[in-house]
């Protein structure tokens, strides 16, 4: 059906450009004002940027596709540059069954697991810098702290460990409209994806790991060989760049805070929810997209098939229809709800990975550290797809 454009608000915003990384919630704010669902001129795409519609568009799955692409691109129109993820970029029937078998593998009775081995590493790890007294939380934390737990988890031995930071960055860059930084990694392609392909076959992942327990599940018929593949790059497209970026947006956010760090500092077992408020406070993973199979509605506009909508969770996270002092951070918050992880059925699978992950960096630094410090310029990454810090000088003050 068509649209008449005088009726519906649109607007000339860049979701993906350099400015709106270092700084969207102005830009948020405005969108939000403008109305429920507003057309972005420059990409012809929908964009969403309230909490509600958000998290209603990620509860209907049916009248919002995630076939069509989670990124910009649209699958019903154009081919991808990998082929599609059969998690994130796939609807039930087929979703329900990939589903099933990464829930179990990543289920809260693992973390339980490895919850130990985790905080014993973070604390391996930062000890070391708070008696050096300043460091590059990016470099040294964020950028170093998630590929040597997860791909450990995941059953995937030493060797070649720096593909995984480019290849990471490689998805989330490809979530956006090509810039040079995608460009730039995409030059590394021809190492990159067949390395990559070779660590996600059966006999490259250790016995007992998250890796080999997807095999289990090709064994036992539920999904096929290629499948099993797939699903195990799944975990190192989707759990690496988004726990670096997460961590280091977490650790810039509290530092920027020095009273919310404080309350950390006096009470380190808060990392686990000062890690949840953060992700809602400067989202890491600022959107996802899903695309119309047919004609539907939001919020009573009506979208036309095969369109691209933009759900901005980062600004659903700063909706003051939602929560109260939305622009403050406050550790303390009763966070709950927010959706940084998304909602429904692709709702994070990882996400407890994620917390374990964050709360031993947090913790681990909380029980040393009474204050933080910025001690020079930050600079965001040119990925589209996250806000991901490229350096985050501190200066930490030992208890
Ligand atoms: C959540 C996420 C992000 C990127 C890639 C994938 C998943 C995947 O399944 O490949």
């Amino acid at each position: 059906m068509a649209v008449a454009a005088a009726r519906v608000a649109s607007s000339d915003f860049d979701p993906f450009s350099s400015e709106t990384r270092r700084n969207p919630y102005a830009a948020y704010e405005r969108l939000r004002a403008a109305g429920p669902v507003v057309r972005l001129t420059r990409y012809d795409i929908w964009a969403v940027p309230g909490f509600a519609e958000v998290k209603s568009v990620l509860e209907d799955h049916a009248n919002f596709s995630s076939a069509g692409g989670a990124g910009l691109a649209n699958y019903f129109k154009q081919k991808p540059w990998r082929p599609p993820s059969i998690i994130l970029e796939a609807d039930p029937p087929l979703h329900t069954r990939t589903r099933a078998v990464l829930a179990r593998v990543l289920s809260p009775g693992v973390m339980r697991r490895l919850a130990d081995e985790f905080k014993a590493r973070a604390v391996t790890l930062i000890d070391p810098l708070v008696e050096a007294g300043s460091f590059d939380a990016i470099r040294d934390i964020a950028e170093v702290f998630p590929i040597s737990v997860f791909p450990d988890a995941l059953g995937i031995d030493q060797e070649g460990r720096e593909n995984f930071l480019t290849y990471g960055a490689m998805v989330f860059a490809g979530f956006g409209p090509e810039n040079d930084y995608f460009r730039e990694l995409m030059a590394k392609a021809a190492t990159v994806l067949p390395w990559v392909a070779a660590k996600c076959q059966r006999q490259a992942l250790r016995p007992g790991s998250f890796g080999a327990q997807i095999y289990q599940a090709v064994d036992a018929g539920e999904i096929s060989e290629e499948e099993g593949a797939l699903l195990v790059r799944s975990l190192l497209s989707a759990g690496l760049d988004t726990t670096i970026s997460a961590i280091g947006m977490s650790l810039y956010s509290l530092a920027r805070a020095p009273a919310q760090w404080a309350v950390l500092a006096g009470n380190p077992t808060l990392a686990r929810s000062a890690f949840d408020e953060t992700l809602r406070y400067d989202s890491a993973a600022p959107f996802v997209f899903r695309t119309t199979p047919h004609e539907t509605v939001i919020a009573g506009v009506p979208i036309d098939g095969h369109e691209k909508i933009l759900l901005l969770v980062a600004s659903a996270n700063r909706d003051a229809t939602r929560w109260e002092r939305a622009d403050e951070l406050d550790i303390t918050r009763r966070v709950s709800g927010h959706v940084g992880f998304g909602v429904g059925i692709h709702g994070c699978v990882g996400q407890m990975v994620a917390r374990l992950e964050a709360e031993a960096v947090l913790s681990a630094l909380a029980a040393r550290v009474s204050r933080i410090e910025i001690t020079g310029d930050v600079a965001y990454r040119e990925s589209t797809g996250l806000r991901a810090l490229s350096c985050l000088p501190l200066r930490v003050i030992p208890k």
